[in-house]
């Protein structure tokens, strides 16, 4: 699929504003014709030299940087490319930029075009290309792992190992085809092929049953903070917050009644999510409202952590609400605990709660717990096993579609091998889809939207 460019693009792929040094990229046929003509003699092939930039028309020196000269194809896009690192000040950039321009033949990359390039001259998969994006956006460490390994090839080469499979199943199953007075699908043919088409479902199926481990390290997990008004939810929040648990960034919701917050828990992202006060009745319209949203964000949440507090259960609740959404994965709240008379007598005359964290978000008392508590959640809710695990619902989606025609050819009755074959053909398309080596022009632009200038 080499797609032919005329242009050669241009970017400054390092951030913008002021800095030590800025990177600026080329990529394409006139990348060798700008390095002469801003800094000649052009270095040798993927060695760093030093260089005088210069105005290529009047010769007026603009800087001086480092210059790579990085011939096709064995460069990130393919093509021939360029690297100039010059100091990152305004009007050297924009001097190196306008001097670029003035070569003919040069136009400013769109958003993503060089990893669009890569991916188009065959240099990455699918996959690979949104590892990069993951990688750029990584917020924590732990992202920043999956990224990582994403765009080194694990997902990509694992469902071309599928797919490899599946061709390879299409072969024997063709030969029969094509060759028709031979009589029936030998018996043997038929058996071998439903048994390893029924392994391989089996794998896919173990596979997809992940628990989202990869998408929700990819989005961030959802700790929905929920319990019943004035148990101090928002105190908690604010608490937490304001801790060294790395705040990435703290957003009001469009209602004043979901607050989220972002946090960096031992290297897993966590978003920390308040919720309106639930109870049984109420006859006020808004509050109805903020707590359908509550509940809501409960169905959907990874987490749910339930407050209560030390005055509601010494008044004999134990803070629960006979419909809450609370189960055996919900991490419960003591809070208040600063008015508890006596706390672990409290605790323990209440049979359920004796796995509950008793915090202050007053006195800042048990939070260390608590914490230490959610970044172990986050960690059993979106770590990182030995196995490679997908990270968009992209993928999910086509491997769905995948096992749905695996699944006909593991029922299918071989004596139609023609059905048979279409169905593996599918499964195997369904596959390419992910990886990019079937038709995707309708995914590419959603893929590379992600991306800044300059990547
Ligand atoms: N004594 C004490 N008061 C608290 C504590 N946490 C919250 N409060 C108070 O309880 C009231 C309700 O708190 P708020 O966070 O708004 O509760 P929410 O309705 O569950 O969000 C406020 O007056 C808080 O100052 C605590 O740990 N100890
Ligand atoms: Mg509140």
């Amino acid at each position: 699929m080499t797609a032919a460019h005329r242009d050669t693009i241009f970017a400054l792929s390092s951030g913008r504003g002021r800095a030590g040094v800025a990177v600026i990229r080329l990529s394409g046929a006139g990348a060798g014709a700008v390095v002469d003509a801003l800094a000649a003699p052009r270095p040798a092939a993927r060695r760093v030299s030093l260089r005088t930039i210069v105005r290529p028309g009047s010769g007026e020196p603009l800087d001086r940087g480092l210059v790579l000269w990085l011939p096709g194809p064995e460069s990130f896009t393919g093509e021939d490319m360029a690297e100039f690192h010059v100091h990152g000040g305004p009007a050297v950039i924009s001097g190196v930029l306008g001097a670029i321009g003035e070569v003919g033949g040069m136009r400013p990359a769109e958003a993503g075009e060089f990893t669009r390039r890569a991916f188009e001259n065959g240099r990455l998969d699918l996959t690979e290309v949104e590892g990069i994006a993951d990688m750029i956006d990584a917020e924590t460490e732990a992202q920043r792992r999956q990224a990582l390994r994403q765009m080194e090839g694990a997902l990509g080469t694992l469902y071309d190992r599928w797919r490899a499979d599946l061709v390879a199943m299409m072969a024997e199953l063709e030969a029969v085809i094509d060759f028709p007075d031979e009589g029936d699908v030998p018996a043997e043919l038929a058996a071998g092929i439903g048994r390893r088409a029924a392994d391989l479902a089996d794998e896919m199926r173990a596979h997809m049953d992940d628990g989202r481990r990869g998408e929700r390290l990819r989005d961030g997990i959802q700790v929905v903070i929920a319990g019943r008004p004035n148990v101090g939810k928002s105190s908690l929040l604010n608490q937490l917050a304001r801790r060294d648990a790395a705040i990435v960034a703290e957003r009001a919701g469009t209602t004043r009644d979901v607050i989220e917050v972002h946090l960096d828990l031992a290297g897993y992202p966590v978003i920390l999510v308040d919720t309106a006060g639930l109870r049984e009745e109420t006859g006020d319209e808004i509050e109805r409202e903020g707590m359908a949203r509550t509940r809501n964000r409960l169905d959907t949440a990874d987490l749910v952590v339930w407050v209560t507090s030390a005055p509601d259960m010494e008044e004999g609740s134990d803070g629960a609400l006979s419909d809450a959404p609370v189960d055996s994965e919900t991490l419960w709240v003591v809070n208040k605990s600063d008015l508890a008379e006596d706390l672990s007598a409290l605790l323990k005359s209440c049979p359920g709660m004796t796995r509950a964290i008793p915090i202050s978000a007053l006195t800042g008392a048990g939070l260390d717990g608590l914490i230490a508590e959610l970044a172990r959640r986050a960690q059993a809710l979106a770590g990182e096993g030995e196995h490679v695990v997908m990270t968009r619902a992209r993928h999910r989606a086509a491997l769905g579609e995948c096992l749905e025609h695996l699944d006909r050819v593991v029922s299918g009755t071989i004596s139609e091998p023609e059905l048979v074959a279409e169905d593996l053909r599918r499964a195997a398309h369904a596959l390419g889809r992910i990886v990019g080596r079937v038709d995707v022009e309708d995914l590419l632009d959603a893929i590379f939207r992600e991306f800044c200038i300059g990547k």
